[in-house]
Order: C-alpha cells, then structure tokens, then sequence
C-alpha cells in the first residue's frame, strides 16, 4: 500500500465554542493548533475561519489572514481552504477567502443537501454566546446549497483559473455520480481526491456498509483515478477512519469533525487527534505521506503559487 495522507479540520463550522475551551477560534489558536498538526504528519490543513471575538464561523478574508500566513511560513503542509464555509453563507461569501489566498487545495462539496446539527442541542450546557443556540436550532430548515451551477463555479474560478486541485466531499452515493459527471464534461482532471462524509445529518449515516458500498461505487466510476479518504463526524471518527487506512484509504481527523480523543474525552488539541490516527495507522503498516509527496501524487500547483 502507498504512503497515508493525514488530513487536520482544525476548526470548521459545526462545532460552537461553548461545546470545547480547546475549540480554536481566534488566529493565534488556529495557526499554532495547525503548525502543531502539521508537526505530528498532518499533510493537509483544512481550514474556516472564525470571528475571533465571536467565535462564530466566518468566511472574511481578514478573519483567513489572521492564520494562513503564519501556517504558510511555519509549515509545508499542504493548505487546504474550504469552499463550503457554513451552510448558512451565500456563495458569494464562501468564496471570497480562497480566491484571494488562491490555496493549493480546496474543498468542493458535491451536492445540495440537509445540513442538521440541532441534535447536538441535546445536551446541557452554559452558552458562551447568544448567537449559539439559534445557529443550531435554526438548522431544521436549512439547506446547504451546492447546485450543478455553484459547483462548476468553484471549479472554473478556483481550479481553471487559480489552479488550485479539490478535497471533493461526498456525503452521499449521489455525490459520487456529481463527480463522474463533471470527469464526464472535462471539468475535473484526475487524480481525484474524495472525502466520503459520514454522520452528517442529511448525509449518509457512518456504517461501515456504507464505506465499502461507496469504494465499491467509486472504483465502478473512477477505476484507478482516485483516491479516498474518510471523515466521520463525532464519535465515529475514529473507528471508521482506522477501517479507511485498513481498506488502503486516507484519512481526516480535527475538531471540525469530533472535539473528543476517546468516548466522553474532550481532544486538547488537533494534534492529539493527529498523534492517534498516526499511531493507529503505523500499526497497521501503513507509512505517512509528507506534503511534498502529496504534492507529488495529486499534482498541486506549489505553496509557492498561493498570495499568503
Ligand atoms: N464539515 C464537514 C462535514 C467543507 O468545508 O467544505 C465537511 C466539510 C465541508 O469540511
Ligand atoms: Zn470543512
């Protein structure tokens, strides 16, 4: 089996700062949080912003300048900008950061969808911020909007245009069909990267029948054109990564996926996160790929390329 790449989510925009103090929210956080993810083998950085008085999700460019630079000059790993934001941005908003900061990578979410995160109201807790509760509450009627149009959009602004190459994140069968359509049109060039979602509410649920059917589906569609990493969402992240890398696949962890490092065990950083899954994948025989060999095999442009 080839090298694993290690992917870090530091922050993203699902979590809310009341649910973890380990949380990164402002630009220190989040850039001293990646420079020690990248240290652990992270090769790839994904990244949100945050208002950092707030802590609510942002996708300004000067909430992005208030990290990216220091993670471009402390580290090699690949950066890595999300193009999904929040589900509650326009795409206009989305985009505003990563075509200023033109990434290596960016994410491209493949379908419209339910973005449901009011289950995590489930549980007491002391807000630290009135917008909190209504930002999750409110998400029983929100639709995350990634038309056909949007996502030629972000393929022709970032990728044709900017060069940047795509995390393509499919939380669902149909997602993977999306794919092969844009392949179908020339729109995407491979090698693909795909990030198979699990346990989003609104995408599919995070049983391992679900990841076999997916590399099923995905080797039908793709052949030997692309690669697969998994993400799952809270307490299955580790369990359904650690059957990625046993299956020859990638991995992401980070906060934006799960704040814990065991059951009940709130992670004290993403670098714990990243420590573990190396671990974990060492002892399956697995060797972790470095950003410059991960620039090599998906064909990235350069850190040079990127305005940070
Ligand atoms: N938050 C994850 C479920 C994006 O940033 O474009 C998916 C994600 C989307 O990372
Ligand atoms: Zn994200």
């Amino acid at each position: 089996m080839s090298g694993i790449i290690i992917t870090c989510a530091l922050t993203g925009s699902i979590h809310t700062p009341s649910m973890s103090p380990h949380l990164p929210i402002n630009g220190a956080d989040i850039a001293r949080q990646g420079i020690e993810a990248a240290r652990a083998g992270a090769s790839i950085l994904h990244l949100h912003a945050r208002d950092p008085l707030s802590g609510r999700p942002s996708a300004a460019l000067e909430h992005f300048n208030g990290f990216v630079p220091a993670l471009a000059q402390e580290t090699d790993a690949v950066l890595n900008l999300s193009t999904g934001g929040s589900a509650v941005m326009s795409l206009d908003e989305r985009l505003a950061a990563p075509l200023a900061i033109a990434p290596e990578m960016a994410s491209l979410n493949m379908g419209t969808m339910n973005f449901a995160l009011y289950p995590m109201l489930g549980k007491d807790r002391d807000w630290l911020h009135d917008w909190e509760k209504p930002f999750l509450e409110n998400t029983n009627d929100l639709v995350f909007k990634n038309t056909p149009r949007d996502i030629a959009c972000i393929l022709s602004k970032l990728g044709q245009e900017r060069g940047a190459r795509f995390e393509f994140e499919c939380y669902d069968l149909s997602h993977l069909y999306m794919l092969r359509h844009f392949a179908d049109r020339g729109l995407v060039q491979p090698p693909y990267f795909i990030q198979f979602v699990f346990g989003v509410l609104g995408g599919m649920g995070p049983d391992p029948e679900n990841l076999s059917h997916m590399v099923r589906i995905a080797d039908k569609l793709f052949g030997g054109d692309y690669l697969f990493s998994v993400l799952a969402a809270g307490r299955f992240q580790m369990p359904l990564i650690t059957m990625a890398a046993a299956m020859g696949g990638h991995v992401r962890v980070g906060l934006e996926d799960s704040l814990t490092i065991a059951r009940g065990q709130l992670a004290r950083s993403n670098a714990e996160q990243v420590v573990k899954i190396r671990e974990i994948v060492e002892r399956l025989g697995r060797v972790v790929m470095t950003p410059d060999q991960l620039r090599a095999t998906l064909g990235l442009k350069g850190a040079g390329g990127i305005n940070a």
